[in-house]
């Protein structure tokens, strides 16, 4: 070999090593894709043409380790315009992949493609992704399981095997004629006639359900489950007969244990739980209930699965658990007062101390009037007094590339005629319609209330924030005091996560650095709350420097 050929040997060698060789640092590249088809169903009571991804209800799971990149290809073969969002992944600078309709980009249409690509950074944990436009988020959705770095373990015992346990809302009619009746009526929506769990409603359901999702199990191994909300509109009670369960993280960010019957997982939410086959045999039944504690219509059914102990004989009885009642509001609280930042060295809980804006926004129904609908009103909801309007160029673009007229920066950080919120409401239920964005300076800090009103009725809003996770220092009944109540916020270790239920008839403080650069949508994570209007965003601008500045758009960015 002369020299010539074996410096180009050496040299393609260390390239070699250099792409194959996982560096702990950068990590790889995970290349999905994701075809949106149509799908008939045959799971449950009824076959309906679903729109999925892959054809598959829930879709695929991706899976990746912190530091990885992941380039998702999506084609769209529906009639629908569809667009992803990668729930709970912070995107630093690359808001141009979050996937809000309208908001970070323009819809993929008919026959069009799109490569969805972003690193994750600083998280660990599952999320999960889902269709961020119209109601197509009821049957495209799946999981995100983003594992720790290679080599660095759980904060917990390493479980003998994983499973991942998708909790949805099914109904027998097309989601998308159920929400524009809806909207032609200015009424609400009808509610789902199901819960699934993997897309399930399971053994004790009239429905054909193949016995249902099941967990085989061994005795004394242990277990984690990676559940994930992905119901439109409810949120949901979780239980296993005779087993109890730890929590040991909730939407990619670890907590201190905590052992518990119930846990209580709000639309968007996702939690970890650790579970210990401690029978002989058997199989106990899992059981997914609403919680729904103000007088609105809820789907009631309770969807089952099973934990299945090997070696059960096919006479062996089913353990039955009964669900917690609907209203169980304590059963609620109890659970959620048990969270809290694992706040450990390794994962320490940085919450902002220094507050740059103290914001107080309410979250609640309002009714305008409607000429063509039945009544001549329709029901809204609003933050702030104010009803979002979905703009026609995406948020983001016009950010980006200073196309003016698509949305002011004048979104009120508090309302502007204070009231008692939870008490007599005002006669006039009117709100105010604006695409109002609120503009934030690179590394500012927010402390932000978010005060639920009695309008129409209380209610439980789970509020999610995309781009960002906070902290939750603080909640409570009634109307939030700023003198008495911040003095009773956690700023220790409260828990860190992307989507918090606001209580019904109360309120929930979250802390938040606006450390990355782009638009950022929040909204109720009640889909049809979101329809409603109660959504706003943030526009953070850049800092210094390119680390502080939000990337340019890939080239296929679908704009308006
Ligand atoms: C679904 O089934 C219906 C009737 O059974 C059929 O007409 C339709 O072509 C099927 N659609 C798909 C996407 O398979
Ligand atoms: C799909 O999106 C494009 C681009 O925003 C828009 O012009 C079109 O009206 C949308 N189609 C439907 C059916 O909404
Ligand atoms: C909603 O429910 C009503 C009453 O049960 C029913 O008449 C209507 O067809 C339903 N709407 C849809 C889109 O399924
Ligand atoms: C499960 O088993 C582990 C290891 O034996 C133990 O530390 C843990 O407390 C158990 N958890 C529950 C909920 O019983
Ligand atoms: C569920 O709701 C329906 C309709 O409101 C009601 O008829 C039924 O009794 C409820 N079932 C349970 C178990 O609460
Ligand atoms: C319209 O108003 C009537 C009388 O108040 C009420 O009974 C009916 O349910 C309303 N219709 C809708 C769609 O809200
Ligand atoms: C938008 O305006 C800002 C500030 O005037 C400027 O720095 C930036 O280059 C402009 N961007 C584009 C794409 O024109
Ligand atoms: C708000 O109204 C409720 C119900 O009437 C009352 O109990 C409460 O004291 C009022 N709060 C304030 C701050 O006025
Ligand atoms: C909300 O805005 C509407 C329209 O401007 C106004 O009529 C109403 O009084 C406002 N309500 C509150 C609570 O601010
Ligand atoms: C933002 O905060 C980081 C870390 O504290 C600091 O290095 C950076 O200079 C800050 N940038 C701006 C624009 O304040
Ligand atoms: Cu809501």
């Amino acid at each position: 070999m002369d020299i010539k050929t074996w410096l180009q040997f050496v040299i393609v060698a260390m390239v070699f090593v250099a792409s194959t060789f996982p560096s702990s640092v950068e990590g790889r590249i995970r290349h999905y894709k994701f075809n949106v088809v149509m799908k008939n169903t045959t799971k449950l009571c009824e076959s309906k043409p679903i729109v999925t991804v892959n054809g598959r209800f829930p879709g695929p799971t991706i899976v990746a380790r912190e530091d990885d990149t992941v380039m998702i290809k999506v084609v769209n073969h529906v009639k629908y315009n569809v667009s992803i969002h990668w729930h709970g992944v912070r995107q630093l600078r690359t808001g141009w992949a979050d996937g809000p309709a309208y908001i970070t980009q323009c819809p993929i249409q008919p026959k069009g493609t799109y490569v969805y690509k972003f690193k994750l950074t600083g998280q660990r944990g599952t999320l999960w992704w889902h269709a961020h436009i119209l109601w197509l988020r009821a049957t495209v959705h799946g999981a995100i399981v983003i594992l720790p770095k290679l080599g660095i373990p759980y904060p917990y015992p390493k479980p003998h095997k994983e499973v991942v346990v998708v909790l949805g809302e099914w109904w027998k009619s097309d989601t998308e004629a159920v929400i524009n009746q809806a909207q032609k009526l200015g009424r609400a929506p009808n509610v789902s006639d199901a819960h699934t769990i993997n897309g399930n409603p399971g053994p004790l359901s009239s429905c054909v359900a193949n016995g249902g999702f099941k967990v085989p199990v061994d005795q004394g191994k242990t277990y984690m489950l990676r559940i994930i909300n992905a119901a439109l509109n409810e949120e949901l009670f979780f239980r296993i007969a005779g087993h109890k369960l730890t929590v040991v993280e909730v939407d990619a960010t670890y907590v201190k244990p905590f052992t518990t019957d119930t846990v209580l997982i709000a639309p968007g939410q996702t939690t970890n739980v650790l579970v210990n086959a401690t029978k002989k045999a058997g199989k106990y039944l899992v059981a997914v209930s609403p919680f729904m504690d103000a007088p609105i219509a809820v789907d009631n059914v309770t969807a089952t699965a099973s934990l299945h102990y090997t070696g059960t004989l096919s006479s062996s009885v089913t353990k039955l658990v009964a669900p917690p009642p609907q209203n169980a509001t304590p059963v609620a609280n109890s659970f959620i007062n048990s969270l809290r930042a694992l706040n450990s060295a390794k994962y320490p809980a940085n919450v902002p101390l220094k507050i740059d804006h103290s914001l107080l926004f309410t979250v609640g129904l309002g009714i305008n009037p409607c000429s063509t609908c039945v009544n001549g009103s329709r029901v809204v909801a609003s933050i702030n007094n104010v009803t979002f309007i979905m703009p026609k160029t995406a948020l983001l673009q016009a950010h980006y590339f200073n196309i003016s007229g698509v949305f002011t920066d004048d979104f009120p950080g508090k309302p502007l005629m204070p009231y008692n919120y939870t008490g007599t409401q005002p006669n006039n239920l009117a709100t105010k319609k604006g695409t109002k964005l609120y503009r934030l300076a690179y590394n500012d800090t927010v402390e932000l209330v978010l005060q639920d009103t009695g309008m129409l009725t209380p209610e439980s809003h789970p509020l999610h924030l995309h781009g960002f996770n906070f902290f939750v220092v603080g909640r409570g009944i009634g109307n939030y005091n700023p003198v008495t109540d911040r003095k009773k916020f956690n700023l220790v270790d409260p828990v860190e996560r992307n989507t918090v239920g606001v209580p019904a008839g109360g309120w929930t403080a979250i802390r938040f650095k606006a450390d990355n650069p782009g638009v950022w949508f929040m909204h109720c994570h009640l889909e049809v709350h979101t329809t409603w209007g109660l959504k706003m965003a943030f526009v953070v601008d850049n800092g210094k420097g390119p680390k502080e500045t939000i990337r340019p758009p890939p080239s296929d960015y679908p704009k308006c």
